[in-house]
């Protein structure tokens, strides 16, 4: 901060909070207020100075035993200096005054007032002189936390337009899945903070193996598609990483670590997004999957899902490979912590060695919340994922 103005001369008597130099530092101006009264005695700046929180800036003559330190923000106890007994006084000592932080412009009184409530000064506007923060601003701001306003969230209504003046329109009432579908993802999007690790996975052995194998299923009524031995290859990786089988209880004060893999598998229906629960992934082969899989999914289109079929997942797995795309960012299904969204895979050169091999490689993306998970944690879990991907005995032994 630089000195910009001397507000007082040697020999003149201030109050306390009487201001007595103005600083200009990046975001504003501040007049620095003294926080003893008292006469000035010697001035330490001059103008063009630059000063720091704690910087001396003039010495005092006050009555009565120098104390405090002369300025909050400095936390060093002023030393008395030289006490003298002149002007009849019983006592009189010399004080520092020193700098303020920059952060905010605020009296002491004021910061004593945001200290007691408990008040992060960074984050109250200033009403005050040249944006001073006064007593009311801290009121202000405390009575606007208590009325569930914070400065993050407020969002203002949806606009309200009349698309009938750009054009022909139909509207359709949203399915009751949408609406549901909506509240859950928008409590998710705003009360988890969403991180996405993203991997490919080598997945040609596996696809050999499928394409092996796939008539076995067909014969029997179902698909052998990539999403068993993904979910396989999931339960693995919450082994591994048992962190990401876990959820946070309602106060967040405590971590419940589940003993069981149950996997939510998101379904697309024409009415909306669905998602049951696929239970004991640990204890089903890929062939049991794969039927379990082709009920669920046709009960979720036939809009025949019970609440039990879709309670209780641990971790859920949205796939769009049978569609496309690359890569995308799901969002967590809580109280979950992870899920899994899964890309369509792609015939991609690879070097093994000095060669480069065609090799199918998976597009996975993982979202996680981040106040349970942490990034190493996430990279662990997907390099593990990837590895059991690329190693289909594991998965189907
Ligand atoms: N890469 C390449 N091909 C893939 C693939 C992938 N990752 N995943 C599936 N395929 C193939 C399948 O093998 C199948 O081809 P074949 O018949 O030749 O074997 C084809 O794509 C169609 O598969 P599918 O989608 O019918 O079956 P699935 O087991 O992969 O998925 C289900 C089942 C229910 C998850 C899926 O139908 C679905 O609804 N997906 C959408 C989920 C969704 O909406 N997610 C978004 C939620 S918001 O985050």
């Amino acid at each position: 901060m630089e000195v910009i103005e001397i507000l007082v001369k040697p020999g003149d008597t201030v109050q306390q909070e009487d201001s007595i130099v103005t600083l200009e530092g990046d975001k504003a101006t501040m007049e620095v207020p003294t926080t003893v009264g008292g006469v000035v005695k010697e001035i330490k700046i001059k103008v063009g100075d630059l000063v720091a929180e704690g910087s001396v800036i003039l010495t005092l003559e006050v009555e009565g035993e120098a104390k405090a330190p002369t300025n909050e923000a400095s936390k060093e106890e002023a030393k008395p200096q030289k006490p003298s007994k002149a002007n009849g006084r019983s006592t009189e000592a010399s004080v520092e005054v020193a700098a303020p932080s920059g952060d905010v412009y605020a009296s002491p009184g004021v910061r004593r007032l945001a200290h007691e409530l408990g008040v992060d000064l960074r984050n109250v506007g200033g009403t005050g002189p040249k944006n001073r923060i006064i007593k009311q601003d801290v009121f202000a701001y405390v009575k606007k936390r208590l009325s569930g306003g914070g400065d993050g969230l407020q969002i203002g209504p949806a606009r309200k337009v009349d698309f009938t003046k750009f054009g022909e329109v139909e509207t359709v009432p949203l399915s009751k899945i949408n609406k549901a579908t909506a509240v859950n993802v928008h409590r998710s999007w705003v009360t988890i903070p969403h991180v996405t690790q993203f991997d490919e996975a080598d997945t040609t052995d596996m696809e050999a193996f499928r394409q092996k194998n796939k008539k076995k299923a067909t014969d029997s009524g179902y698909k052998l598609t990539p999403l068993v031995f993904i979910m396989k290859a999931v339960v693995g990786a919450l082994k591994e990483v048992p962190r990401f089988n876990s959820s946070l209880d309602a106060n967040g004060d405590n971590l419940i670590y589940k003993k069981y893999f149950h996997l939510g598998i998101a379904v697309d229906t024409p009415d909306g997004l669905v998602v049951p629960v696929v239970k004991d992934v640990d204890k089903k082969d890929i062939y049991e999957l794969a039927k379990e899989l082709g009920e669920i999914s046709g009960k979720a289109r036939d809009k025949k899902l019970t609440p039990a079929d879709m309670a209780g997942s641990c971790f859920t797995i949205s796939s769009l490979g049978g569609i496309g795309g690359t890569a995308f960012t799901p969002i967590v299904n809580a109280p979950d912590v992870g899920i899994l969204g899964v890309s369509r895979s792609k015939v991609t050169p690879v070097y093994q060695g000095d060669k480069v091999v065609p090799r199918l490689m998976l597009p996975l993306s993982l979202s996680y919340d981040h106040r349970v998970i942490d990034g190493a944690a996430a990279a662990r879990f997907i390099v593990d994922l990837s590895a059991r991907l690329g190693d289909v005995k594991g998965l189907t032994k």
